[in-house]
């Protein structure tokens, strides 16, 4: 593989692994802001960054269980009406470095800043489908079980040198509803190479492998994509499973993202003096669940206090359609605290559903190390 063209990246990022390249920014550049700049965002890479060179000729072949195959370019998209859609990516492998330490897994080690916030603008999928004869989702669509796979032209070594790829349910790719894009833009800036330039797909409320960068193919195909990353990888098995009694087929490719939060101000360990201290962090839910509160406890989970929760910064957010906040993206928290010992900080959301993130890592263990989202805590450690 060849890694002598890798595109220029922020000196703040902190690098997980450098070949393929995979880094996050640090947890206080993180919520810094609700829309999260392109330079801080977390970039997870399975090979080498592609380069697309010539974007009049670049397109997109649409093809498989279908009439007619067809390629789109980049004007066609262009065509189709624009929309921005804000929404939270996240890694399956968020905070993975913590679930490690109770038993070892294996990947890519990551803090809890594999994910980001921006605002995507680009082509809704159910529209570009509409180009090649695939009608929008209604009550009474036929699916048969269909997947729409995504095919990127980037090599990675878990594919035996194959591309990425990734698929998701027909239903939900044909239903406007569901806001898959089809991006060109990030945060109104052209996609950069790093996220998937000139185009790559959204899938919000799902974990970040399915919206595959650097879109290549697109393929109509009678049930899930048979790729690696669907099939070997990314799927959430019980702690009791470990690699030498694995059977990946008992299990479904991972696709909605569960709740989950972390503490941003704080690091693992902290040393501060005795006073008054603002604890901040994100929540974000899967499948468009919003978050219905964060709750913050400063003597290690014993008793708790709510924090306030906000979207844009000075208006209360409401996890509610109605109340025009962003269904796909995170909010973050804040909450003031006067420290007078050494303790454990801890954080937990619940979502709209009244889903509320696990206790223990260990209950949700699992050999990948996907999906931690147990209560997040941090030391505080009292300097006089
Ligand atoms: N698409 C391609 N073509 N190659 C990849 O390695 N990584 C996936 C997904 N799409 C990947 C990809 C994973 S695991 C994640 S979490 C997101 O892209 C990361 O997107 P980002 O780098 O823009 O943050
Ligand atoms: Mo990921």
């Amino acid at each position: 593989s060849d890694y002598s063209r890798e595109p220029p990246r922020h000196p703040c990022l902190k690098i997980n692994a450098k070949e393929p390249f995979n880094a996050e920014p640090p947890r206080a550049a993180l919520v810094a802001s609700y829309v999260t700049p392109v330079d801080y965002f977390y970039k997870r890479n399975h090979g080498p960054i592609p380069i697309v060179e010539d974007i009049e000729r670049y397109s997109v072949i649409i093809t498989g269980l279908i009439d007619n195959s067809k390629d789109i370019f980049m004007k066609d998209i262009w065509s189709l009406p624009k929309h921005t859609v804000t929404a939270t990516l996240q890694c399956a492998g968020n905070r993975r470095t913590a679930m490690s330490k109770t038993r070892k897994v294996r990947g890519v080690g990551w803090d809890v800043s594999a994910l980001g916030n921006a605002v995507w603008g680009g082509a809704k999928l159910a529209d570009v489908l509409e180009l090649v004869g695939i009608p929008k989702l209604t009550k009474s669509t036929p699916s048969g079980g269909k997947h729409v796979e995504f095919v990127s032209i980037d090599k990675c070594k878990e594919e035996n040198g194959g591309p990425y790829k990734a698929s998701i349910p027909l239903i939900q790719a044909t239903n406007p509803e569901a806001d898959v894009l089809l991006a060109y833009e990030m945060n109104g800036e052209p996609l950069n190479r790093d996220h998937g330039y000139p185009l790559r797909v959204v899938v919000p409320g799902v974990i970040g492998a399915r919206s595959v960068k650097w879109l290549d193919s697109i393929n109509i195909i009678a049930e899930e994509c048979q790729g690696f990353f669907m099939q070997k990888d990314y799927k959430m098995f019980p702690p009791t499973v470990d690699w030498d009694n694995i059977n990946w087929s008992t299990r479904k490719p991972q696709m909605d993202f569960p709740v989950q939060s972390a503490i941003c101000s704080l690091e693992d360990v902290n040393h501060i003096k005795p006073g008054k201290i603002t604890i901040k962090g994100y929540a974000v839910s899967g499948g468009g669940r919003g978050i219905e509160r964060v709750d913050v406890s400063i003597d290690g989970g014993k008793t708790w206090v709510e924090a306030l929760r906000y979207q844009k910064p000075g208006v209360p957010y409401i996890a509610d359609i109605e109340a025009n906040s962003d269904k796909w993206a995170w909010v973050l928290f804040e909450a003031e605290a006067e420290i007078c010992q050494s303790t454990e900080i801890v954080a937990k959301a619940v979502d709209s559903a009244a889903n509320i993130q696990p206790e223990n890592v260990e209950v949700i263990w699992n050999l990948r190390g996907i999906l931690n989202t147990s209560w997040h805590r941090v030391d505080v450690r009292l300097t006089h």
